[in-house]
């Protein structure tokens, strides 16, 4: 790598495996993240390979891994727009460079019962409101991507799913902030998690990502109504541009074609599913920048797997189809009953200036 490219100011995602003696090496600086496994003992194998500053950066979501024995972690790595500065408010802890901001928050549920409607509804308004309110006060006013890990996904409770539920509050919030949620939203995931308490994460800049759609499917914030009385908030991908600087975040992608889930029941056919899927949200992006700048090969995924007893048969699918990429999996609830698998990526390209 030449000087020049070393210096460019830049964010690379990193998927790290936490086992045996895997080590991300110490170029740049870390944002962020999110640590996926046991959250007893995620964030220690973390704190040994960034240090306990970068950890406490970085999310923690309690999840079964299905690969490396302790999980892994989805790092964002920045290069040359630092010195990247860290903060905490109450449970709100972020960090910034001089582009970037990344934010974590967690709250559990159970403050926000009123003893008879859904919790979950009001928990996502609020954890919304302060992600939005910390992103107009530090003037990163845009969010690129967000992440959403919540309890108990696809319980019913009040006659309505609890991801449903969730989408209320979601919306009610964007509603609130004056953030339109039918033209451009940022790009998202929203899986089921252990424990009582919801994670929000979010990545968001000082300037507008563009956002992708997906020609085969419907947008999802144009989902018809038996899907909920509020469609869900997201882009399929948000394209990030600065200089040369290209990056790509998909969002959750899953069998879904049209508005409709495709292949239920059978797992191999979603995984094929959700990779073409995938290939045409990347196809969009390159469109969108006139370049051929992505691969789907090319970029960091990792997978979430409904039913453990899937996995192998997951495993085998993504090596089939995606024999250079190590895609690394846990166990996770979709927020469709219906959906088995979901995958996500993310990538960093250099192009011709936007
Ligand atoms: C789908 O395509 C699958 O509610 O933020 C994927 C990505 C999904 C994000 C969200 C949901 C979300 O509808 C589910």
């Amino acid at each position: 790598m030449d000087a020049a490219t070393a210096q460019a100011r830049r964010i690379e995602p990193c998927v790290l495996p936490l086992d045996g003696a895997s080590h991300p090496g110490t170029n740049g600086e870390w944002l962020g993240g999110a640590v996926f496994g046991s959250a007893a003992h995620t964030n220690e194998q973390l704190t040994q390979r960034i240090g306990a500053q970068a950890a406490a950066g970085c999310a923690v979501v309690d999840m079964a891994p299905l690969s490396a024995a302790h999980g892994f972690a989805e790092l964002w790595r920045v290069w040359g727009d630092g010195p990247v500065v860290q903060y905490r408010r109450g449970d709100l802890t972020w960090s910034v460079d001089r582009s970037l901001l990344f934010a974590h928050l967690t709250l559990d549920e159970r403050a926000f019962s009123d003893g008879t409607h859904c919790a979950l509804e009001p928990a996502a308004h609020a954890i919304y409101r302060s992600l939005f309110e910390l992103l107009a006060d530090t003037g990163f006013s845009h969010p690129i991507r967000f992440w959403n890990y919540l309890p108990r996904i696809n319980v019913d409770e009040d006659g309505l799913e609890r991801y449903r539920h969730f989408n209320i509050g979601r919306h009610a919030a964007f509603v609130e902030a004056q953030r339109p949620t039918d033209a451009a939203p940022p790009a998202a995931c929203a899986l089921g998690c252990r424990g009582s308490a919801m994670t929000a994460i979010v990545l968001a800049g000082r300037t507008p990502p563009i956002a992708i759609e997906n020609p085969r499917q419907v947008s999802a914030y144009r989902y018809p109504s038996q899907y909920g009385p509020r469609a869900p908030t997201f882009s399929r991908a948000a394209l990030y541009r600065r200089g040369t600087h290209a990056l790509l975040t998909v969002s959750g992608t899953a069998s879904i074609v049209g508005h409709e889930t495709l292949h239920i029941g059978d797992v191999a056919g979603q995984v094929d599913e959700s990779l073409r899927n995938l290939e045409a949200v990347v196809d969009a992006a390159n469109a969108a920048v006139g370049q051929p700048l992505f691969s789907v090969d090319g970029l960091k995924m990792k997978g979430y797997v409904r039913n453990r007893a899937h996995a192998d048969i997951v495993r085998r699918q993504l090596q089939l189809r995606l024999p250079q990429t190590p895609v690394p999996l846990v166990q996770a609830e979709i927020c469709r009953e219906n959906l088995l698998f979901e995958v996500e990526a993310a990538g960093a390209a250099e192009g011709a200036p936007a």
